[in-house]
């Protein structure tokens, strides 16, 4: 059996489904769980998933991932645009790094369109909402073979 797939989500996910619904859908963070696990078992692989509203716990997953993971499915949420300390965690890795935001940043205010996580990671998904998890964890599947 391969070593799982970590899929990471960052502070106020655990609360997705339950407000701006225009923006991020109205699927809740348990099934976006469902979705990564069944997309995952296609490819043969299980899933780590965990959420934190804490930085340094998101630290302590991303070195965890460094002996325990196949590869990083990350949504780091407004970390991402602040956060040198998940890239240094990041940088540390040798397995693939798949950021994954439900939105577009790119296309939202301008403070989001700057991301540290993107400096270390092997590729991006964006925009797609619940479907970006799904199609992160695809590519890190592809990528972990
Ligand atoms: O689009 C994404 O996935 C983001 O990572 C979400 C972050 C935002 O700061 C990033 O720029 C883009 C915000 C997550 C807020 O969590 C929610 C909680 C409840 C309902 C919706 C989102």
């Amino acid at each position: 059996m391969p070593k799982p797939i970590y899929v990471l989500s960052g502070p106020n996910l655990n609360l997705l489904g339950t407000r701006e619904p225009e923006i991020y859908g109205h699927q809740t963070l348990d099934d976006v769980r469902g979705l990564c696990e069944a997309r995952a078992k296609s490819f043969g692989f299980e899933i780590v998933f965990r959420q934190s509203n804490h930085e340094g716990e998101l630290v302590d997953w991303i070195q965890e991932a460094r002996e325990k993971a196949a590869a990083v499915v990350l949504n780091p949420a407004g970390y991402g645009h602040t956060s040198v300390a998940i890239l240094d965690a990041l940088k540390m890795l040798a397995i693939p790094v798949i950021e994954c935001h439900l939105s577009n940043p790119a296309a939202r205010e301008s403070f989001r369109r700057k991301t540290y996580v993107s400096l270390a990671a092997t590729g991006v998904v964006s925009g797609f909402g619940a479907k970006s998890y799904e199609l992160a964890v695809e590519a890190a599947a592809g990528l972990a073979r």
